[in-house]
């Protein structure tokens, strides 16, 4: 048996305002998150205590920027509190609604976990500030993943939704290591072209061990491939989404939503477009400049030689990507919705790529070998043209530098 134990948030004002007899103005939001006092070590790390990962997301809205500058109104997910995973010895998480209003984030929170961890999630309503017409409910579903239960789903006919101020928690039992990304599945060609996408990796147990493959040991994979096949030395998520900037600003401006002639012209690697995707720093908010809204590195770097994972995926409501490199090398394509390519009898069915085809919903994950590469910068890019563009700018969109050293 676990125990558990609750934060509790709001709960301080509460008795003062019962003692004035006055009715409490603030409801308190226990986030769950049992402690790991099994005695078992279920992601095979050595430690028997570290099992349980707990994080608090929220959803709500907030700004992006453009690579050409343009504000771009979006819903997304946020950091409930400043500590990812949720540090139950950190500062106590106290008016999580209005304090993390207007704070989504783009992508959405990074969620990491090992294999054979519980994943607590809890995700609050902190409500769309610029739209309190609507009165949609948020969700989280992890695409592609098997979950514990379909209640977790986060698709909102069978299973449960967060209104707005309210919060739930997702339990999922990672089982199955791989690349993945979450969404939410409210409205969802709405909420997804506003912006709520965000990735969530498994890291398979075999990490940590040693495999030599091709004459270089590895200690990290993206599969438990018994080989090193799957071996890395660097991993970088290209989490691939578009915009359509009429369908944002009818949003933002309360219009009709034009679902029809819904088309991205912005087109980005993880929130950015180039040349934003090739700058190092955090993009802050044009409406509070103290707070960093798109913070994904984006820039692919390593030391020739070394083994590159890039942890693809196309997130876009309107389009197929197409991506490839200016190394010169083919990419290697070791896994494809979050499953390692092997066939039944273990056979590997990798796929050697120039170019990679990646359409909405799909994720992949992509060995670069960059040995024999002459150090230098290259480019990751789109290879269709349309893709290739901020807005009316061109020369953006899908492109980012790859440095070798
Ligand atoms: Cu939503």
């Amino acid at each position: 048996m676990k125990a558990i134990h609750y934060f509790k948030i709001g709960l301080i004002a509460l008795p003062l305002l019962l003692l004035a007899g006055a009715p409490p103005a603030m409801a308190a939001l226990d986030v769950q998150c049992p402690e790991d006092v099994d005695g078992i070590d279920a992601d095979g790390d050595g430690n028997v205590a570290n099992d349980i990962v707990c994080v608090h997301i929220t959803g709500g809205d907030g700004f992006a920027t453009m690579a050409d500058g343009r504000r771009m109104y979006i819903f997304s997910f946020g950091n409930a509190n400043d500590h990812q995973p949720l540090d139950p010895t950190g500062p106590p998480l106290t008016r999580v609604v209005a304090n993390k209003a207007l704070k989504a984030q783009l992508p959405a929170p990074q969620i990491t976990v090992r294999q054979g961890q519980e994943l607590y999630l809890t995700m609050t309503n902190v409500s769309m500030v610029l739209r309190p017409d609507l009165f949609d409910p948020h969700s989280v579903h992890w695409h592609g993943f098997p979950n514990a239960a379909p209640i977790f789903d986060g698709l909102p006919e069978p299973s449960p939704t967060a209104n707005m101020g309210a919060s739930f928690t997702y339990y999922y039992k990672a089982e199955q290591p791989g690349t993945f990304f979450y969404h939410c599945h409210v409205e969802a060609a709405e909420h997804m072209q506003m912006g709520m996408i965000g990735n969530i990796w498994v890291y398979p147990r075999q990490d940590g061990e040693t495999h030599t493959y091709n004459g270089r040991a590895y200690t990290r994979f993206a599969y438990n491939d018994g080989d090193g096949s799957t071996g890395y030395d660097r991993e970088y998520p290209v989490q691939l989404i578009g915009f359509d900037a009429n369908f944002h600003d009818a949003s933002e401006n309360v219009g009709i939503l034009p679902f029809a002639d819904m088309y991205d012209n912005y087109s980005m690697i993880n929130g950015r477009g180039y040349p934003d995707t090739s700058r190092d720093a955090p993009i802050s908010n044009q409406d509070d400049p103290a707070f960093n809204a798109q913070i994904t590195p984006t820039i692919i770097q390593a030391s020739a030689g070394e083994r590159v994972l890039l942890r693809v995926s196309n997130i876009s409501s309107t389009h197929i990507y197409a991506i490839t490199t200016t190394t010169g090398k083919p990419m290697k394509v070791v896994g494809r919705g979050g499953a390692i390519l092997r066939g039944p009898d273990g056979k590997d069915t990798s796929m050697t790529l120039n170019v990679l085809n990646v359409g909405g919903g799909q994720h992949y994950d992509v060995i670069l070998d960059t040995a024999g590469v002459t150090p230098g910068t290259y480019f990751l890019y789109a290879t269709t043209l349309a893709d290739l563009s901020n807005g009316d700018q061109e020369r953006g969109g899908i492109m980012t530098e790859i440095r070798i050293n």
